[in-house]
C-alpha cells in the first residue's frame, strides 16, 4: 500500500518543489515507519518523536501534526495542491488558490504567479503575457493594452464610440474619430464615411449627400457646390458681394449685379434697390433717392424729378439758368428750345440784364474849365417832346424847360463853368423820361463835349484820364461834385512832375489831398503837366469830368479843350474795338490800368503785350482799327490828332468796351458841324444797321480779329440833330459821334454805353 519508493519519489519532489528544510528526521527506516502507520499516533495525539505518529505525521511540539503545506484529510496527511491540480474542496489547494470546477485554480481577477494567486494587471501594466492582464486587456509590448476597437474606460476595456457618441477624450472614439464637444466627431475638414473619417469633398467633386463636401459647400445635384447666394473663393464658398464691393468677376457680384472696373455695380440704366438691380424710375415715379432715378432726374420730396435749376426736355432734364441765375432789374427768363434768355424790362440789357442802357432821368452836370468862355449847353436825345428840369448849383434857381424834337439843344446858365478851386458850378438835371444827355461847351474855335454819366452810375472810385500837356501853358484839368452832402473825398496824385497848391499847401506826386464836399459842390484841380492815373477814392458817390483846359497834341491847327465826363472804375471793360475815325487816321490811344494788368494790343498786323501798374498808363498810335485787350478792366480814351490842313483840332473821346456796347442808341449830333458817327460792330454783323429806319450803305469797313473776336468799323456822315441807329439783327454795337468844323475846331464823345447794375 505504501511503497516506500513511492514514499521516497514524493519527498524527492517535494523537495525540489519547495526546497525548504525538512524537520522529518533523515534517519528515520522507512520500513519502521510503514509499521508505525497502523500502529502510530493520530492527529492531535501527544507524542515524543516522530516515529510514534501516524503516517506522515510528525511530532511537533508534543503533538502529532501534518509537517508544513500538508493538511489533514480525516485519515492521513497529504501535501497541498498546486495550481491547475484537481481538487475537491479549496483546502486541498494551496492559500491563494481555489477550488474551482475540481482545480486549483487563482479566484477571478487573479492570476497565477508560478507561487501564488496576484490580482490581475489593469491598462499600462507591464506584462509579459496576456493571462496577467484583467479581462479584455492583452499584452503588447509588455503593457497591458486593450484590443485595437476598445479602449479602458479606467475599469475595462469597452468599445470604442462611433460619430455623434459621447466621449470624454480622442481615446474613446472610433477610427480617426475626434472627441469634440464631448461627441466623437470627424475633424472639421473629414466627414464619416460609413467607415472611417475621410477629407471633405471639395467644389464641383461628385457627393451623395450634404456633409461630404467640404465647409461651407452644398451636396446639390451630386456635386458639391456653393449656395446659390455664394460664390467660390478659390478655398471656400463666401457670400456674393453687395453694389460697390471689389471684385474680380461679376460671378462675385449677387444678383444682375456686374464686376465693372472691378466694383459690383448695376447696368447704366439700372440701381440697386439694396437686393437687385431694378430699372431706374421715370419722371413723376416715386423715390427715397435720386438714384433711383434716371440719368439727370433728382429724387425730390418722394418723386423723380428735375433739379430745381432744371426743367423737364421730355427726355431729360436741362440746366434751367433762369432758376439758378435769376435775370436781373425786372428781366423775365424764358426757355426756348433748350436755351434760356432774359426778356429784359424796358431800359436794361445783357444775358442777365445786368447792364441798364444808360438812358436815365437824373444827371449831374459840371465842365471843367477851358480855353475861353464858351456856352455851356445840353445835348438831350429827344425823341418827341421832354420836359427837364434844370436846378444850378450857384442859386439853388430849379428851371422847367420843355423840348421838342426840333431842339438840338439847350444853353446852360454860364454859372456852370469852373476854375480851380471850390465852386458851386453845376446843374442838376432831372428829365420826365430816360433821355441820353451830352455835355457840350460851345465857343467857335474851342468846342467839346461829352457824354454825361447818368447819377446812377457815379460811384466812389475814379482814376483821371487826361493828355500830356504840351507845353507849360497847357494844363491837365479835372473837376468833381458830389451826389451827397458830406462827402469825404481823397485825392492821390499822380503828377508828372512839381507841385500843386491848394488851400495853401503843396502837393506833389504821391501826396493825398482830402476835402469834404457838400452837394451841390464842385472841387476842380488843373496842373501844367500830366495828371493821368491820379486816383480819387470818395465816401460817397461822385462825379468826375476831366481832360485838358486846352492842349495841342502836335502843335498843328489851334489849341482845343478836351473834355469828357469820366467812367468810375467799376464801370469799365477788358476788351475794346477802336474805331475808325473818318479824315483821323493819327491818333494816340491811351490805356490807363486800374490795377496791375497785362494789356495785348493788336494795331493793323501788330500785336505786343504789355505789363501794366497799376494807375499807369501806355499811348500808341492808332489809325483805322485797333484792338486793346486786358487781364483785368482798363479805362481806354483816343485822342485824334489836330489835321494838319487846319480843319480840326485834337479831341478827347472815351472808348466803351464791347460788353458795355448797346443793341440801339439814340443820340444827338450837334449843329455847326461836319460829322460823323462811327460804328464798331462784330464782322458778321457788319451789314444790316438801320439808321432812322433806313438801312444804311457802306464802304471802307475796316476789320480786325483777335482769337475769338472779330470785329469791324466803318464811318458815316451824319447830319445834325436826333437820330436813332439799330440793327436788323439785334447785334449789340458800339456808336461815336465827333465832327469838325472849318480851321481848329472839333468834339467826340460816345454815342451811349451800357453800364454794370
Ligand atoms: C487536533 O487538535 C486541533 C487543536 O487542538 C484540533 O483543531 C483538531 O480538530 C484536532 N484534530 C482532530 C482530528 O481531532
Ligand atoms: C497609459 O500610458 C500612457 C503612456 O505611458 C499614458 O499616456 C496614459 O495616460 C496611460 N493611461 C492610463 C489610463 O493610465
Ligand atoms: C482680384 O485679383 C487680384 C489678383 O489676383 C487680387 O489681388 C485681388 O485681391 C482680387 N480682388 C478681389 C476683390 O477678390
Ligand atoms: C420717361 O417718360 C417720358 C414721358 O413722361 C417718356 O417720353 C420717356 O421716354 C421716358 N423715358 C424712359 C427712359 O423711359
Ligand atoms: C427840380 O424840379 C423837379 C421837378 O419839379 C424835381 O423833380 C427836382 O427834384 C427838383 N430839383 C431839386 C434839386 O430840387
Ligand atoms: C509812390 O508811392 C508808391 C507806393 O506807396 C511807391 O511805390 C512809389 O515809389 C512812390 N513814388 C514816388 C515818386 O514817390
Ligand atoms: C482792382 O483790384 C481790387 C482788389 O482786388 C478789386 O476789388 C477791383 O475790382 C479791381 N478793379 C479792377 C478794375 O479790376
Ligand atoms: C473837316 O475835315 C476835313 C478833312 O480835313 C475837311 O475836308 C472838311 O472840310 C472839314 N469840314 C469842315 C466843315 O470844315
Ligand atoms: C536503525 C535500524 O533499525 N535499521 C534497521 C532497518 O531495517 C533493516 C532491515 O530491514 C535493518 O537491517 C536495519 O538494521
Ligand atoms: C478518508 C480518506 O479519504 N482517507 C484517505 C487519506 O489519504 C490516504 C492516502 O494518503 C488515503 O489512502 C485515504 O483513503
Amino acid at each position: 500500500m505504501l511503497p516506500s519508493c513511492n514514499m521516497l519519489l514524493f519527498f524527492l519532489i517535494w523537495i525540489t518543489a519547495y526546497g525548504n528544510t525538512l524537520t522529518i528526521s533523515s534517519t528515520v527506516n522507512i520500513t519502521d515507519l510503514d509499521f508505525e502507520i497502523f500502529t502510530g499516533l493520530t492527529i492531535n495525539s501527544s507524542c515524543e518523536n516522530t516515529h510514534q505518529c501516524f503516517g506522515k505525521l510528525v511530532c511537533f511540539n508534543g503533538q502529532c501534526q501534518c509537517s508544513e503545506n500538508h493538511i489533514w484529510n480525516g485519515t492521513n496527511c497529504n501535501g497541498e495542491k498546486t495550481f491547475k491540480s484537481k481538487c475537491k474542496q479549496t483546502a486541498e489547494c494551496e492559500t491563494t488558490l481555489f477550488c474551482i470546477y475540481g482545480t486549483c485554480q487563482c479566484a477571478h481577477m487573479n492570476y497565477w504567479n508560478r507561487n501564488n494567486c496576484v490580482t490581475k494587471k489593469i491598462f499600462n501594466d507591464t506584462c509579459v503575457n496576456s493571462n496577467e492582464c484583467r479581462g479584455k486587456l492583452f499584452c503588447q509590448n509588455g503593457e497591458c493594452q486593450c484590443p485595437i476597437d476598445l479602449f479602458w474606460n479606467g475599469n475595462k476595456c469597452i468599445f470604442k464610440h462611433f460619430e455623434w457618441q459621447s466621449c470624454s477624450s480622442s481615446m474613446e472614439c472610433a477610427e480617426n474619430l475626434e472627441c469634440r464637444e464631448s461627441l466623437c466627431q470627424c475633424s472639421e475638414t473629414e466627414y464619416w464615411d460609413n467607415s472611417k473619417c475621410s477629407s471633405r469633398k471639395s467644389v464641383n467633386d461628385a457627393c451623395m449627400k450634404e456633409g461630404e463636401c467640404g465647409n461651407t459647400l452644398y451636396c446639390a445635384r451630386s456635386v458639391c457646390q456653393c449656395a446659390s447666394s455664394d460664390y467660390w473663393t478659390g478655398s471656400t464658398c463666401s457670400i456674393k458681394k453687395d453694389e460697390h464691393a471689389l471684385c474680380n468677376s461679376s460671378l462675385e457680384c449677387k444678383a444682375k449685379l456686374q464686376c465693372k472696373t472691378n466694383h459690383c455695380v448695376c447696368c447704366e440704366q439700372d440701381f440697386w434697390n439694396g437686393q437687385l438691380c431694378e430699372r431706374k424710375r421715370n419722371i413723376t415715379a416715386q423715390c427715397q433717392e435720386s438714384v433711383q432715378c434716371q440719368d439727370t432726374l433728382h429724387c425730390i420730396r418722394g418723386t423723380c424729378q428735375c433739379d430745381v435749376t432744371e426743367y423737364w426736355t421730355q427726355t431729360a432734364c436741362a440746366k434751367n439758368m433762369c432758376a439758378i441765375e435769376q435775370c436781373l432789374n425786372g428781366g423775365k427768363c424764358q426757355i426756348t428750345e433748350k436755351r434760356h434768355t432774359c426778356v429784359c424790362t424796358d431800359g436794361y440789357l445783357g444775358e442777365k440784364c445786368q447792364y441798364g442802357d444808360g438812358r436815365e432821368k437824373y444827371f449831374l452836370l459840371i465842365f471843367h474849365q477851358t480855353y475861353s468862355t464858351p456856352s455851356p449847353r445840353i445835348l438831350p436825345t429827344v425823341n418827341r417832346m421832354v420836359k427837364l428840369s434844370v436846378f444850378y448849383f450857384e442859386n439853388n434857381k430849379n428851371i422847367t424847360v420843355t423840348l421838342n424834337s426840333a431842339d438840338n439843344h439847350y444853353t446852360l446858365d454860364s454859372s456852370v463853368l469852373m476854375t480851380d478851386g471850390l465852386h458851386q458850378a453845376g446843374a442838376e438835371i432831372h428829365s420826365n423820361v430816360p433821355i441820353t444827355l451830352y455835355g457840350f461847351l460851345f465857343v467857335r474855335d474851342q468846342s467839346e463835349g461829352f457824354f454825361v454819366l447818368p447819377t446812377r452810375y457815379a460811384s466812389t472810385e475814379y482814376l483821371i484820364p487826361s493828355f500830356t500837356p504840351y507845353s507849360v501853358s497847357y494844363r491837365s484839368v479835372f473837376c468833381l461834385s458830389s451826389v451827397y452832402a458830406n462827402t469825404v473825398i481823397r485825392i492821390h496824385f499822380k503828377i508828372k512832375d512839381g507841385t500843386i497848391e491848394y488851400d495853401n499847401m503843396q502837393y506833389s506826386n504821391n501826396q493825398t489831398l482830402t476835402l469834404v464836399l457838400n452837394k451841390y459842390t464842385t472841387f476842380q484841380i488843373s496842373h501844367t503837366t500830366d495828371l493821368t492815373g491820379t486816383l480819387i477814392i470818395t465816401s460817397k458817390p461822385v462825379v468826375v469830368v476831366s481832360g485838358n483846359i486846352y492842349n495841342f497834341i502836335n502843335g498843328r491847327a489851334n489849341v482845343q479843350p478836351f473834355i469828357e465826363m469820366v467812367l468810375p472804375t467799376n464801370q469799365l471793360d477788358n476788351v475794346y474795338i477802336i474805331p475808325h475815325l473818318n479824315y483821323r487816321l493819327e491818333n494816340t490811344v491811351r490805356v490807363i490800368a486800374v490795377n496791375d494788368t497785362n494789356v495785348a494790343l493788336k494795331n493793323g498786323n501788330s500785336r505786343t503785350r504789355n505789363v501794366l501798374k497799376s494807375r499807369n498808363f501806355l499811348d500808341y498810335l492808332h489809325t483805322t482799327i485797333s484792338y486793346v485787350s486786358s487781364a483785368s478792366d482798363v479805362m481806354v480814351h483816343i485822342y485824334p490828332h489836330e489835321l494838319s490842313n487846319a480843319h480840326g483840332d485834337a479831341f478827347m473821346m472815351t472808348i466803351p468796351g464791347i460788353n458795355q456796347y448797346l443793341y440801339d442808341y439814340d443820340f444827338m449830333v450837334p449843329t455847326d458841324f461836319e460829322s460823323f458817327i462811327s460804328i464798331t460792330v462784330p464782322t458778321d454783323a457788319v451789314d444790316g444797321f438801320v439808321l432812322d429806319g433806313n438801312f444804311v450803305n457802306l464802304k471802307n469797313i475796316f476789320s480786325i480779329s483777335d482769337g475769338e473776336h472779330r470785329f469791324s468799323s466803318f464811318s458815316i456822315p451824319i447830319s445834325s440833330g436826333p437820330h436813332h441807329i439799330t440793327h436788323r439783327d439785334k447785334t449789340r454795337f458800339g456808336v461815336w459821334i465827333y465832327g469838325n468844323y472849318t480851321s481848329y475846331e472839333a468834339y467826340g464823345y460816345p454815342a451811349g454805353m451800357a453800364f454794370k447794375t
